[in-house]
């Protein structure tokens, strides 16, 4: 019998059908310090266990992975580092969403109000029912609006540049239908501005990268605001609207002062699933989103690693 580990425990569970694991018992140490601190070593130090928990062959590339660790801040029930199959994220909606679900799951936290520390700042969360959440966002905002760029292929395509945990690129009306059946399309499409923006050199603030794109349609229904279908980094797409993603384009709908503080906006996924979203502003004329989902349970178990095998850290994945 070959030699084995298995312990790693996970929750996985799905918000709007877009995937988070838990990873709640034997995750590495990272020491003392900020979030930020812990999430700089992980990144330099421990990027094996990112791949090992959410790789191939044991996971996907729709995942997105939550370590819970202890937060800096005592206010905090818990800080999170959100993590997918290349690389790290500030901020993660849909996975708030999940993780609270799963603390209330594992009899961690109750019902009501919580923050969770994340490496952009605090979150604050309410879990209203055992699976229905509202979380109130970082401050969130429009950087420049109308930015063109050059996509190979397909020529000028206009839109906003938006921080809502994640720098966005969102493009107001996509020239292909959102649907379902065109997700390849959209994809390609997605990684190609993705590739324009890089060449142009269009950033977020201080030169950081806009590694997801969101293209905007009509919504498919009177209840519903709008459609998007959320390109992230690493080549996934958000199945859920995407919780950063809806920040930000209440950020862009808050700067054209087509939705007012306090008037809901429902926005609808590529796949049907939906958040519903609301704002008030802050002193620096941001926006303070909050946004409200659904998760549900459904996975848990161990992650196994046995001695021999040649795949123990996961496939290795480059998007690039
Ligand atoms: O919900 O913020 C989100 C998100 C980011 C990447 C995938 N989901």
């Amino acid at each position: 019998m070959n030699q084995q580990s298995e312990s790693v425990c996970i929750i996985d569970s799905h918000t709007g059908g877009e995937p988070t694991r838990v990873v709640y018992e034997g995750a590495p140490e990272l020491g003392g310090g900020s979030i930020n601190e812990r999430l700089k070593r992980f990144r330099e130090q421990k990027d094996s266990f990112r791949q090992f928990v959410l790789n191939e062959p044991r996971g996907w590339e729709a995942v997105v992975g939550a370590l819970l660790c202890e937060p800096s801040d005592p206010s905090c029930s818990t800080g999170v580092i959100f993590f997918n199959n290349t690389g790290y994220l500030g901020m993660c909606g849909h996975g708030t969403i999940g993780v609270a679900v799963t603390l209330f799951h594992l009899g961690r936290i109750g019902l009501g109000k919580h923050r969770f520390e994340t490496p952009v700042g605090v979150v604050e969360v309410d879990l209203i029912e055992s699976n229905l959440v509202a979380f109130t966002n970082v401050p969130s905002y429009r950087l420049s609006a109308g930015v063109q760029v050059e996509v190979e292929g397909v020529g000028v395509i206009s839109g906003d540049v938006a921080w809502g945990g994640n720098w966005f690129f969102i493009v107001e009306k996509s020239p292909i239908e959102v649907a379902i059946t065109n997700i390849r399309q959209l994809s390609e499409l997605a990684q190609k501005i993705r590739l324009g923006l890089l060449k142009k050199g269009i950033t977020g603030k201080e030169g950081v990268e806009i590694d997801h794109i969101e293209l905007m349609a009509p919504p498919s229904s009177p209840e519903v605001n709008g459609r998007s279908f959320v390109y992230c980094p690493g080549g996934a797409y958000d199945r859920s609207p995407c919780g950063t993603g809806t920040s930000a384009k209440l950020a862009c709908l808050a700067a054209d002062g087509k939705l007012a503080p306090g008037e809901i906006w429902i926005q609808e996924s590529v796949i049907g699933s939906r958040f519903e979203g609301s704002y008030i502003k802050n002193k620096l004329d941001q926006i303070i989103p909050t946004i409200t989902g659904t998760s549900y349970i459904t996975m848990k178990g161990r992650l196994v690693q046995q001695a021999g095998d040649l795949f123990k850290n996961g496939i290795p994945f480059n998007s690039e």
